[in-house]
């Protein structure tokens, strides 16, 4: 396959602290128990396992307003992101497996900078029931997780936004979102203020994934450059990814899924990826990790036949 020789760069961030409830921490542990080294190395990839990053515990302070966890959330996205950009300069495509989704900031903010210096663009694959587009004054719950793409669009706390190379981090242009089917009642208005590109539930029912994708990476290819990926658990229906905090009725099953991960390696464009919102402590018997691991196969090339020529 395409595989060639990457390098394909484990992270693992056992972090929870930006999460409404806990167990977010045992995500890496259940990948790789689930099998995602071992199966993108029968891809032909090189696999560098670069272990967990070691961070702040989880206080379990209340919820409540504003930010809950600032500290620690910043302390971990800081970790994330030297970890992500020392994997990109070694030129292996990074593979954050979380953790909690406030991560997202440091990985997407690393490929930012390495991008800048690269005098190319970034674009971001967004693939979650949620928008995450959420700040202290619009959040419901305080939980960092449901904001990380406002403050890669650069509306956020001084600590998150200072970890970036310019503000914002990402052009919220050069954003698509997929799968998205619970947004709060005045994110709602940030995230059509903002023009965000929103492939929603609705619109994926009425024209299809398929098509919902060949837009989706039509306007990221247009983009070109460097495109991320960040893949939150919850983006696909509870039924088939019962393991995550926040689960969502009414996503994508099994096969829509599958067929958003073979259309995004057609496309040719990955160049950095997220796995976030595992968490083994609500799910059963590891199925959730395992269907992130058949996910991960398609979007690393796995086809069901071989391509003839
Ligand atoms: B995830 C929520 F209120 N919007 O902000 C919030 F519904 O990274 C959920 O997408 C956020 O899993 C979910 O707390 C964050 C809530
Ligand atoms: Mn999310
Ligand atoms: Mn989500
Ligand atoms: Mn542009």
């Amino acid at each position: 396959g395409a595989a060639g020789t990457r390098t394909l760069g484990l992270i693992g961030a056992p972090s929870d602290v930006a999460a409404g409830c806990r167990g977010a921490t045992m995500g890496p542990e259940a990948l790789r128990v689930a099998g995602l080294g071992d199966v993108l190395a029968g891809l032909g990839y090189s696999v560098n396992d670069r272990g967990n990053l070691s961070g702040p515990v989880n206080p379990g302070g209340p919820r409540g307003n504003g930010y809950r966890h600032l500290a620690e959330t910043t302390e971990w996205v800081r970790l994330v992101r030297d970890e992500v950009a020392a994997s990109l300069a070694a030129k292996e495509l990074p593979i954050l497996m979380g953790g909690d989704h406030s991560l997202s900031i440091g990985s997407i903010g690393a490929a930012a900078r390495h991008c800048h210096e690269a005098g190319k663009p970034l674009s971001v694959l967004w693939l979650d029931a949620h928008a995450d587009f959420n700040t202290a004054e619009t959040s419901p719950s305080g939980n960092i997780h449901g904001m990380p793409v406002a403050v890669l669009c650069g509306d956020g706390p001084e600590e998150l936004l200072s970890l970036g190379h310019a503000r914002p981090m990402l052009d919220p242009d050069h954003l698509v979102q997929v799968g998205v089917r619970s947004v709060d009642m005045v994110e709602k208005r940030m995230v059509v203020e903002r023009r965000l590109r929103v492939f929603d539930m609705r619109t994926i029912d009425e024209i299809g994934m398929r098509a919902a994708m060949e837009e989706a990476l039509e306007a990221v290819g247009r983009v070109g450059g460097h495109l991320h990926v960040s893949f939150d658990a919850d983006f696909v229906d509870p039924s088939a990814a019962p393991g995550v905090g926040t689960p969502v009725p009414g996503g994508p099953n099994y096969r829509e899924a599958q067929l958003c991960m073979e259309m995004i390696y057609d496309s040719g464009l990955l160049g950095s990826l997220d796995i976030v919102e595992v968490n083994p402590a609500l799910d059963w018997r590891n199925s959730t990790a395992e269907l992130a691991v058949d996910l991960v196969k398609s979007l690393f090339g796995e086809r069901i036949l071989a391509r003839v020529l």
